[in-house]
């Protein structure tokens, strides 16, 4: 594949140089913006992730912030997940869906104050659907996307590293939840989350110009944690069940479909509520589910995904797959029609080279 050219429309980040530097070999593009894929290879990146401390340039979600005296009204509209008892310090991975309850993305909300939350976007342009909603109905809201890029710092080493530049303060930050911790004469919010299975934190950061002091300070105390760049990886998050929606789930998706039904708590009438309430009492039809694909690690890349059969028809569409060194099998998500998800199904996957059994497991991997 040809590379991509940086513009205003495909942006680069706050520390796009750090990300060059460090020999980003590939890069895809979300919310308009550059998100690198791999260092050195999905496979060497995994085992690193695993086993150090990485540094991720994740700028690429974008928070929606909401602010002004309508902002909660506004949020229990959008969010099928019941805010009343979060805490000022929370964040909650929620589903946003349209009037059918089609998914419109999969962000975590920030409690930034009683009248501020952000939005942290999976990929698509959920600003414009938050100022649609609020200047139809003319609420007193502010949406805008401010100059706030997330880093994220994953892995078993993250602690250290983070303590090491923040103050230990860092190790009682707990899941989902943030402080504000200082930056030279600043601070940000620091949450422990992060879009991969082995604990990290994310740190957003608040103004483009310390993006490059900061990733120079994280790789400067953690010379000897072998601390590297990386990025979410393929591998581990498909070990983890991390949705990417896009990918795994569309706006043709509800958060039911998805496996996201505890997101959908909220007592209030959020939008898509019927849809989405009539299909947790009756079930969906369709349901995201693991699926173990047999045979060797050399997939083709299919960008469009690998269709499913029962027999002779077709009864899924699997959307991420990658093979998995720590579990010797290639490792899937796929929707799959109801009647052929539940755990110890076999099926038969089209992977370009050939039909494959694949069988449909309870859990995901990690
Ligand atoms: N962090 C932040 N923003 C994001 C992501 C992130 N925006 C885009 C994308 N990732 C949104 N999607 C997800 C998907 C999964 C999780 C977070 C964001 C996630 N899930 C955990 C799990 O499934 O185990 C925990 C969910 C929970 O229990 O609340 O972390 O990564 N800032």
């Amino acid at each position: 594949m040809a590379g991509i050219v940086p513009s205003r429309r495909v942006r680069g980040t706050p520390f796009t140089p750090g990300v060059q530097a460090a020999g980003a070999k590939a890069y895809t593009v979300y919310n308009h913006m550059l998100l690198p894929s791999y260092f050195e290879s999905y496979e060497a990146d995994y085992r690193h992730l695993k086993e150090h401390v990485q540094v991720w340039d994740v700028s690429v979600e974008r928070q929606v912030s909401v602010k002004g005296p309508d902002a909660l009204r506004l949020m229990r509209q959008m969010s099928p997940r019941d805010m009343d008892k979060m805490a000022d310090d929370q964040c909650y991975y929620a589903p946003i869906c349209d009037h059918n309850g089609g998914m419109l993305n999969d962000p975590v909300l920030i409690k930034i104050a009683e009248d501020h939350y952000w939005m942290s976007i999976a990929d698509g342009d959920l600003l414009q659907w938050a100022l649609g909603l609020a200047v139809g109905q003319g609420l007193d809201v502010d949406v805008v996307e401010p100059d706030v890029s997330p880093l994220a710092v994953q892995g078993p080493k993250a602690d250290e590293l983070m303590a090491r530049v923040f103050g230990d303060v860092v190790r009682d930050i707990k899941f989902f939840r943030y402080k504000r911790l200082a930056f030279e004469d600043t601070e940000f919010v620091v949450a422990r989350s992060g879009w991969s299975k082995q604990g990290g934190f994310e740190i957003y950061v608040d103004g483009s110009d310390y993006g490059m002091p900061l990733w120079n300070r994280l790789f400067d105390a953690g010379q000897d944690l072998n601390v590297r760049a990386g990025c979410p990886n393929l591998i581990e998050r498909v070990e983890g069940g991390l949705l990417s929606y896009g990918s795994d789930m569309r706006r043709e998706n509800t958060p039911i479909e998805s496996g996201l039904a505890r997101f959908c708590n909220s007592p209030e009438g959020y939008i898509g509520k019927s849809v989405i309430e009539a299909q947790k009492a009756d079930g969906p039809n369709k349901m995201l589910r693991p699926i173990a694909i047999d045979g060797p690690g050399d997939l083709p890349h299919n960008a469009l995904g690998w269709d499913v059969y029962a027999d002779n028809k077709q009864v899924g569409l699997i959307a991420s797959a990658v093979w998995s060194p720590d579990f010797n099998t290639n490792v899937s998500i796929g929707m799959i029609d109801r009647g052929h998800w539940d755990p110890g199904t076999v099926l038969n996957v089209d992977t370009g080279t050939g039909m494959r059994p694949a069988t449909v497991k309870e859990k995901f991997w990690i």
